[in-house]
């Protein structure tokens, strides 16, 4: 890609009402937008980061056996009461009429809708585990939305729901939920801390979280010592085996947001336990019979008997992600992208745009790097030098290769890693050989 033909307003002040670094960045790297409080336009920028994690995260639902839908946007208020969920999620749910006066409402989550669907076409044990996920736009009223899209009003989730013929079952299921979250916030090179949570307005008996460690995050949280530094074995494990195992590896640390929190053992010499902060990427919900009872979401099982169908849902924050991938991956002079999400791995910037020697090379090289399919965005813009490394180090891909003048001159050019700011001089082929057989 071109610089000169890719849509990248960058701010050079520090916006005033961005508190948090991944909302000051995402603004001042023009990844985003406001529009109104909490909601906000995707520009290119952000627009890829956000492909980007939901692309991870959707492969792993599908490896994990999950089917994807795309349920819409806007729900009809019947299923809500249906459930008894309508009165009960209060000024959070943004409700609409349309031109018949019926009631309609911007989805805040998809139990009821999914449920819907599900009691249409499933009426048989023999067609289950069934797991059906989409990735979507919510909308939720926050009374104090902020830190950019940490809080957003409007955000992207990506939910699924487990259906199962019994409990045990949807336990399996659960588990399989709870690896899958594992191995894909690892994918996005982030390490997920899973801990025991309450169920707010979803409901359940079993849930957890999955909670990134940055000081600014908005959860407090209790966590033993032993689980922060804990090696995963993710890698090796398949989603046919018998989970429970795996899961228990991380459930029997103590780890647990502020609210499900035992204060009495913060003392206690048996648990060496932090209190920290985090972001809230994933949370998962075993919820069994609670919305397949009310609406009436039937199965008949083995023993030819109608039973309500066992559930659970599974949600990950696609659009917070983008800003707890920045709060885990920056520095004073901007982002650094994991390898995992970077939208380019390679950042040629030519130095003096408009130079015939310095254009030659750049392009030559530009060229040559497309043409290998590795992955690069090429400065060719006619800013400053001062402002062109600026705008490098703040949009953060993993490597610069930085052409100008003097080291044409010398026949040597700066390869700098973002993340340790190291700068090798290397000679034209010596270059090649590094990007080819990275
Ligand atoms: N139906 C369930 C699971 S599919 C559900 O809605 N769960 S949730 O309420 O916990 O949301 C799932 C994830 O969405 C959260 O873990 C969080 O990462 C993200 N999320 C929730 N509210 C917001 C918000 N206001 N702004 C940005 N992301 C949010």
């Amino acid at each position: 890609m071109l610089l000169k033909s890719f849509f990248l307003p960058v701010l050079k002040e520090t916006p005033k009402d961005a508190e948090i670094i991944s909302h000051i960045y995402m603004l001042r790297a023009g990844m985003i937008q406001q529009s109104t409080s909490g909601i906000y336009s995707w520009l290119p920028l952000g627009k890829m980061i956000l492909e980007k994690i939901t692309e991870i995260s959707r492969q792993e639902m599908i490896k994990a056996g999950a089917n994807e839908i795309l349920m819409p946007t806007i729900q009809s208020a019947e299923i809500w009461k249906e459930s008894g969920r309508y009165e009960d999620y209060g000024k959070e749910m943004l409700r609409i009429k349309d031109r018949n006066n019926r009631d309609l409402l911007y989805g805040p989550t998809n139990e009821e809708l999914v449920t819907e669907i599900f009691r249409t076409h499933v009426k048989s044990y023999k067609e289950l585990p069934l797991n059906l996920f989409h990735t979507q736009w919510k909308f939720r009223d926050e009374l104090r939305p902020r830190f950019g899209v940490m809080r957003g009003r409007e955000f992207l989730m990506k939910d699924a729901y487990s259906f199962d013929v019994d409990y045990n079952s949807s336990i399996k299921s659960y588990n399989i939920m709870f690896i899958a979250y594992m191995k894909l916030f690892k994918k996005m090179g982030l390490k997920a801390i899973p801990m025991k949570a309450d169920t707010g307005p979803i409901g359940g008996d079993l849930s957890h979280e999955f909670i990134i460690i940055a000081d600014t995050g908005e959860s407090e949280v209790y966590v033993e010592k032993e689980l922060l530094n804990f090696e995963d074995t993710l890698s090796n494990i398949n989603y046919d085996e018998n989970l429970q195992d795996e899961v228990n590896k991380y459930t029997s640390f103590y780890a647990a947001t502020e609210e499900k929190h035992d204060a009495s053992l913060f003392d206690n010499n048996d648990y060496n336990l932090i209190k920290t902060r985090g972001i809230e990427v994933g949370h998962i919900f075993h919820f069994g019979q609670k919305y397949s009872m009310p609406m009436k979401a039937t199965i008949t099982n083995r023993e030819g008997k109608n039973i309500s169908v066992f559930m659970g849902s599974y949600g990950v924050g696609i659009s917070r992600l983008v800003g707890a991938v920045i709060e885990a991956n920056h520095d004073k002079n901007g982002i650094i992208w994991p390898k995992e999400i970077t939208p380019w791995d390679y950042n040629i910037i030519n130095l003096k745009s408009g130079d015939n020697d310095c254009d030659k090379i750049c392009l030559k090289l530009y060229n040559l790097m497309e043409n290998k399919k590795l992955n690069v965005l090429y400065d060719d813009t006619e800013e400053r030098t001062g402002s062109k490394l600026a705008r490098a180090d703040l949009i953060g891909l993993p490597y610069q290769i930085i052409i100008g003048p003097k080291g044409i001159k010398d026949k040597l050019y700066d390869l700098k890693c973002r993340k340790s700011g190291d700068i090798s001089r290397l000679s034209y082929n010596e270059l090649l050989n590094f990007v080819q057989n990275k």
